[in-house]
């Protein structure tokens, strides 16, 4: 006989059975299943109730004010993190605003999901003119590593797996998920539902490097007598932090930091040559790149920066297959990931390794120290109005001073003398305009740095690259994250002395509202905002603000003629041949 207990049991279980789920769920538990905690977007249909669901939920969801903002911050986040960044947009212009990040995060190999959601596909595909109609996959396809679309509430499950795997895999990169409106609101068994839901089983699996392939680079490496190793991006971004430290070690040889590698070894490094820069790249023999591509930032891999006539033999480590002979003949490609190929070069050079040639060590240290001596006098000029040596040389002790900071940086002359003068010590702590030397990423940037690390940001950003992304101290302020913003305010773009051509009243191109004072739209939302104009000031307001951890806003003063044309890419400049009359 079946008792009252076991009847109301098995009714409760009939009533379990027909639970339902919906796509809103589904996808938000798919996220969290593969550890996404954090979204970056801007809220509106269709995904305004997601938003809002996610933070029911228990993610952190960031509101942005501009969609390119909170895609340069799941950028970063991808870069910081090694896991992908996620931002969430809305149809047509707001995945077309968040399009230019998530094309920015590819062409710097860093993983990123853009989730967008989109029109009624059947309305978009006969072109009828839906609110906000646009073929957002189509769009997405050539300008990211992988794109997918959800159509069906019991594919969700796979479609976030896709998205994970194709971000961080091999190169990692910018993968677009559309998410169509009606998916969200899809119903199913809840039971069918979660038994959809996956995590990723080993999403990046190393990949080793063929015996072959290291054998032939440590040949190449051993017959050099003026070795250099190039550190890029990509190996700050593969975390091998000692494998990377063992292998310059080991082998001796002199290193240089691309911008996003400083501090992967502290700049104070013995064997840094990033001071002797032109003297390494001219020459060196032999030229080992870990992680970096040898594109415009490196003049290509030949030329006069290379030293004529060219000569230099490259060994490259990359994950990319395709990356090798690129530019230039890779003499010894060494295909896989950055800790397996690292660790088996610095395994085979074995105890009796012989280290490079004294004299071309002591050639780069003599260089170096000259042009360290050279620059100290111009950063402790405590003159006014502040040139770009003399203000950075405060900013320089204050991340001497805190190290563990992160330096957020973008500009002309703002971006290359600060990267140039400001040491780094540590790993992944300094942020830029990337490969493409985008303005605009700062705030974005800023933000991502605050919210994955929960260390004090800095960033200083040239006045025309602050206001790429501007309004977003609001959202620093609205989140209470702990970032410092220093403008380098020279009324615009390179300078801000130019002179309209034409004597018409209209100010040339590249000049700004003079003096303006930015510190003042900081106070706007309750942040701090200082005006300073001398390298004293500079230092003491940098150093309360990250003392207190309030947002804050310093308006720098430069000297509005301290700046050159283009800061040091001038000579990318294309030259009129007509002369003014
Ligand atoms: P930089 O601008 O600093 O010179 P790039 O962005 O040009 O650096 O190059 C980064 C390179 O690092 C890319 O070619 C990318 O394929 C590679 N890469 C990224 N992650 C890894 C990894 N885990 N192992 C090996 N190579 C990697
Ligand atoms: C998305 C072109 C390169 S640098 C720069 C611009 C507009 C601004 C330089 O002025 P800033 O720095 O920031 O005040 P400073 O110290 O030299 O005065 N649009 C995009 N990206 C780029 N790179 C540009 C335009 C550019
Ligand atoms: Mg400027």
């Amino acid at each position: 006989m079946t008792s009252i207990a076991a009847t109301t049991a098995e009714h409760d279980e009939a009533i379990e059975e027909v639970a339902l789920t919906d796509g809103f769920h589904l996808l938000i538990d798919a996220l969290k299943l593969n550890g996404v905690e954090t979204i970056y977007g801007v809220p509106g249909i269709p995904i305004t109730d997601l938003g809002r669901m996610m933070q029911e939920e228990g993610m952190r969801v960031l509101s942005f004010r501009h969609e390119q903002n909170a895609g340069n911050a799941a950028a970063i986040a991808g870069f910081l993190t090694k896991k992908p960044g996620v931002c969430l947009t809305v149809s047509a212009p707001g995945f077309l605003n968040g399009l230019t990040a998530l094309a920015h995060a590819n062409t710097n190999c860093w993983p990123m999901i853009l989730i967008s959601g989109s029109s009624e596909r059947e309305v978009v595909d006969l072109m009828q003119g839906d609110y906000e109609e646009m073929d957002q996959l189509a769009i997405a396809k050539p300008l990211c590593k992988a794109a997918y679309r959800i159509l069906h509430a019991q594919d969700i499950g796979i479609g976030v797996a896709r998205a994970i795997r194709a971000a961080v895999s091999g190169r990692p990169g910018g993968v677009y998920l559309d998410i169509p409106g009606n998916l969200l609101g899809q119903v199913m068994d809840e039971v069918e539902g979660q038994k959809s839901l996956f995590e990723v089983i080993d999403p990046a699996p190393a990949q080793r490097p063929s015996s072959e392939s290291i054998d032939r680079a440590l040949e190449v490496i051993k017959g050099a007598k003026r070795p250099l190793i190039i550190l890029g991006k990509g190996a700050a971004y593969a975390q091998a932090d000692e494998a990377v430290r063992a292998f310059v070690e080991t082998s001796g040889i002199p290193y240089l930091p691309m911008s996003m590698a400083k501090g992967l070894l502290p700049d104070t490094h013995p064997l840094s040559a990033g001071p002797a820069r032109s003297l390494v790249l001219k020459e060196s023999d032999v030229v080992v790149m870990v992680g970096a591509r040898l594109n415009w930032l490196l003049s290509h891999g030949k030329g006069k920066q290379w030293g004529e006539p060219h000569s230099t033999k490259f060994v490259q480590i990359d994950i990319e297959p395709k990356e090798m002979d690129s530019n230039v003949e890779i003499v010894a490609p060494v295909v896989g990931d950055i800790f397996s190929c690292l660790t088996a070069l610095t395994d085979a050079m074995g105890d009796g390794w012989k280290k490079p040639p004294t004299d071309w060590t002591e050639a780069v240290n003599a260089k170096k120290n000259a042009n360290i001596e050279r620059m100290a006098p111009t950063l402790r000029n405590n003159s006014s109005p502040m040139n770009y040596a003399a203000a950075l040389g405060s900013l320089k002790r204050v991340i001497a001073e805190r190290p563990d900071a992160i330096l957020v940086n973008e500009g002309a002359n703002t971006l290359d003398f600060a990267r140039s003068i400001i040491d780094m010590y540590k790993p992944r702590k300094r942020l830029d305009v990337g490969t493409w030397g985008v303005m605009g990423v700062g705030m974005g940037s800023a933000i991502a740095a605050a919210v994955e690390t929960g260390h004090p940001v800095l960033a200083v950003e040239g006045d025309s690259a602050f206001g790429f992304s501007g309004m977003e101290i609001e959202t620093i302020c609205r989140y209470k994250l702990p970032v410092c913003v220093v403008v380098f305010n020279n009324n615009g773009i390179y300078r801000g002395t130019d002179q309209n051509r034409s004597g018409g009243e209209d100010p040339a191109p590249t000049v700004f509202v003079e003096n303006a004072r930015y510190d003042m739209m900081m106070e706007a939302f309750g942040g701090v905002g200082v005006h300073v104009s001398n390298p004293d000031e500079l230092y003491r307001s940098v150093t309360d603000a990250m003392d207190s951890g309030k947002p804050t806003l310093i308006n720098a003063a430069i000297d509005p003629a301290a700046g050159k044309e283009s800061g040091n890419i001038g000579s990318l400049n294309p030259q009129s041949v007509v002369k003014k009359k």
